[in-house]
């Protein structure tokens, strides 16, 4: 019956936009209802709480199929931010346990009106596998964004809190529509400054337009901030006029944000401020804030990423600082660990600190802003890294221990679980640079609400929404999304290299890197460590023994050059030139055939994508093009650096069927791309 009834509104889809695209609606692309068939069919809500209200107008614009009734029942509290959605006596009937749910429920009818999609037996029940679904924004008070690629800041410090752009509620719904329900609003490296009580009144104008939509607004704090605020002698986290600097500042962000959720920290890492520069642990300045969030029901979100220019290799630093805390945080901080030990790498294993520590809550953090995979020119669909690192079994309480169950609460059902991801928006009218990077964003959200659904899924479903139903069109889209950032692997960084980047803005390679004085562990020798007899980094038990920090089955897996998956052995291993690997051929030949197949791998993605000309709009369909032209060029700029620099230690002829480098390694050392990783 509901499946009937849907399907007859489906028939109204129009599979081509006619209208001009800018990417501004992202997957939000609904038209208003007529007021005929807005008259056909009514959308009752039982609470008059904003957030109902909202869900009630979505429904009421959008909605093409059947009445609706919405109803919030506290008796349902184990939906928590869910809902449920059954079909009788000729209406929908949504129920959630809170208003947000009815929310959440009316973007999945809409989703599912739009997408024409397979629709689930009824009732259809979600219940989202983390608490928090954050973005991380790294967007500093100048209005620039580190490693931002989409223009500046969304956030204008200067006009806040008097005028009110129009992009603040559109950015708090499209995260709605994917259930993201939380953003940290400043860079993790933080200004102090974001603490004075004028930002605060800022950062109040922005959470009241956000609050509608379900979303709480965090800050990253800097440590420091009772030293530079208000001159307080250190910011020593055990004395007391230090915690009570806290206390009063975390009551009168309160005043101003009752649903404040609490800091993000990074602390004692590049060159932040924090506890250890007061001899203090890492738990010992988290739990400072934390007992000052604790009586508003904040939290504080620590990260893991810390790491110095010691002998010990960077890959293990992270562990050998956190694991021996695993006993000391509150259980309103929640340690925040990038999905990696190094930063972001197109792969990389999945940081060893999930399922290491038994007692501390602990969230993934992803990065959806492309740093290290090609700025927002290049086409790299994300939801594969993501749901690599979720589905990585740690071992940490026995097999089916991976990361995703280690952090969506399993391990610690009475605490709040989360997940993060640092954002790719700014104010570009299509939000993040790349008309495809958008599917990122969605991606984030949708595995943050259900890590289960497959990369597919997401795809399919953000190309339907984003552009339109045909076929032709989907399956074309997917066959270059899905093995997308397979390909930037393959053309920077494959067979587990990493971190050969250019320096500091990390945008093109330069495996010669090297700059005098400079800090060890940010040059790409470190992690490539190419001689004469072959590359990698030794990270089993004779090198650095990092494999050893993974439970097991997994150390043993990856400290045998043997058992490790090729697509991670030169991570851990330094591997000779000659080495036999599985497909037959050497090491060099292998490493040949990966650099060579990513630029075939963008060539393909050129020609599928112009034979959709016609399956879509100019103004996307032409941006998108000079986007992959540029980054088929910039595959084989990474190939020929690549192999030319690797090839003056092998001394090895790159095989006659690999094309045939077009650049000289000579002028290619020379490039030197004046760009700052603020933009
Ligand atoms: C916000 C990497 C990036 C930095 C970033 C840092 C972090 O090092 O290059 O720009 O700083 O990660 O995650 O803190």
């Amino acid at each position: 019956m509901f499946r009937i009834q849907l399907f007859v509104f489906f028939l109204y889809v129009w599979p081509f936009s006619a209208r001009s695209e800018d990417g501004s609606r992202l997957w939000l692309r609904y038209d208003p209802v007529s007021d005929v068939v807005a008259q056909r069919r009514t959308v009752q809500v039982n609470q008059k709480h904003e957030t109902a209200l909202l869900a009630q107008h979505e429904l009421n614009t959008y909605w093409r199929g059947t009445s609706i009734q919405l109803n919030v029942d506290q008796k349902e509290a184990k939906l928590k931010e869910g809902y449920r959605i059954s079909f009788s006596a000729g209406a929908i009937r949504v129920t959630a346990a809170r208003p947000v749910g009815l929310l959440y429920a009316a973007y999945h009818l809409l989703r599912l009106q739009e997408t024409v999609g397979e629709i689930d037996p009824l009732p259809i029940e979600e219940i989202p596998s983390y608490d928090i679904r954050i973005l991380n924004h790294w967007d500093n008070l100048d209005g620039s964004i580190e490693r931002g690629y989409a223009g500046r800041s969304l956030w204008k410090w200067t006009e806040l809190p008097d005028k009110i752009s129009p992009r603040y509620t559109e950015y708090a719904r499209a995260n709605a529509s994917i259930g993201i329900n939380a953003t940290v609003l400043n860079n993790v490296n933080a200004s102090p400054y974001i603490l004075n009580t004028a930002y605060l009144e800022k950062v109040r104008a922005l959470a009241d337009i956000f609050r509608p939509y379900g979303i709480r607004v965090y800050l990253s704090v800097n440590f420091s901030s009772p030293v530079i605020l208000d001159g307080l002698k250190d910011a020593d986290p055990s004395r007391l006029e230090v915690q009570d600097w806290w206390k009063k500042k975390v009551k009168e962000v309160y005043k101003l944000v009752p649903d404040f959720g609490g800091f993000l920290v990074k602390a004692n890492s590049e060159g932040q401020p924090g506890p250890q520069d007061y001899g203090r642990t890492h738990a010992e300045g988290a739990n400072m804030l934390a007992d000052a969030l604790k009586p508003f029901g904040g939290i504080v979100m620590w990260r893991a990423f810390v790491y110095s220019p010691t002998s010990e290799d960077r890959a293990k630093q992270a562990y050998l600082e956190f694991v021996p805390l695993d006993k000391a945080f509150r259980d309103n901080v929640i340690v925040q660990i990038k999905n990696g030990p190094i930063d972001f790498q197109p792969r990389e294993p999945f940081n060893p600190l999930f399922g290491a520590m038994q007692h501390t809550s602990q969230m993934v953090e992803f990065q959806i802003t492309q740093e290290y995979l090609g700025f927002s020119n290049h086409l790299a669909y994300l939801a594969p890294l993501f749901k690599e690192t979720l589905d990585s079994d740690t071992y940490g309480r026995g097999a089916g221990s991976t990361v995703a169950k280690v952090t969506d609460g399993t391990w610690h059902p009475k605490r709040v679980s989360a997940i993060a991801a640092v954002a790719n928006i700014g104010e570009d009218r299509n939000w993040t640079g790349h008309d495809f990077a958008q599917a990122n964003w969605y991606a984030f959200g949708r595995l943050a609400w259900r890590h289960e659904l497959s990369s597919e899924q997401i795809a399919e479903e953000w190309i339907k929404l984003t552009f339109h139903t045909d076929e032709t069109f989907i399956r074309s889209t997917k066959e270059i999304m899905m093995p997308s950032r397979e390909a930037v692997v393959n053309y920077m960084m494959p067979l587990g290299l990493h971190h050969i980047f250019a320096f500091d803005h990390h945008y093109g390679p330069e495996p010669w890197g090297d700059r005098k004085g400079g800090r060890a562990d940010w040059m790409p020798w470190y992690y490539h460590n190419a001689d004469s007899i072959g590359i990698g980094f030794n990270r089993t038990d004779t090198g650095s023994d990092a494999a050893g920090q993974y439970h097991a089955p997994i150390a043993e897996i990856y400290g045998d050059r043997t058992l490790c998956p090729e697509n991670l052995l030169l991570w851990f291993h330094h591997v000779p030139w000659d080495y036999r690997m599985r497909s037959g051929r050497t090491l060099w030949e292998e490493l040949c055939e990966h650099y060579d197949r990513g630029v075939k791998q963008t060539r393909r993605f050129q020609e599928s994508w112009d034979r959709l000309e016609h399956h879509v709009d100019q103004p996307r369909f032409l941006a998108v093009q000079s986007k992959l032209k540029i980054q088929a060029k910039d595959a084989m700029w990474w190939k020929d650096a690549c192999l030319l620099y690797f090839q003056t230690f092998c001394k090895k002829p790159i095989p006659f069927h690999i094309e045939r480098p077009i650049h000289a390694l000579d002028d290619l050392k020379k490039i030197k791309l004046q760009l700052t990783h603020h933009n």
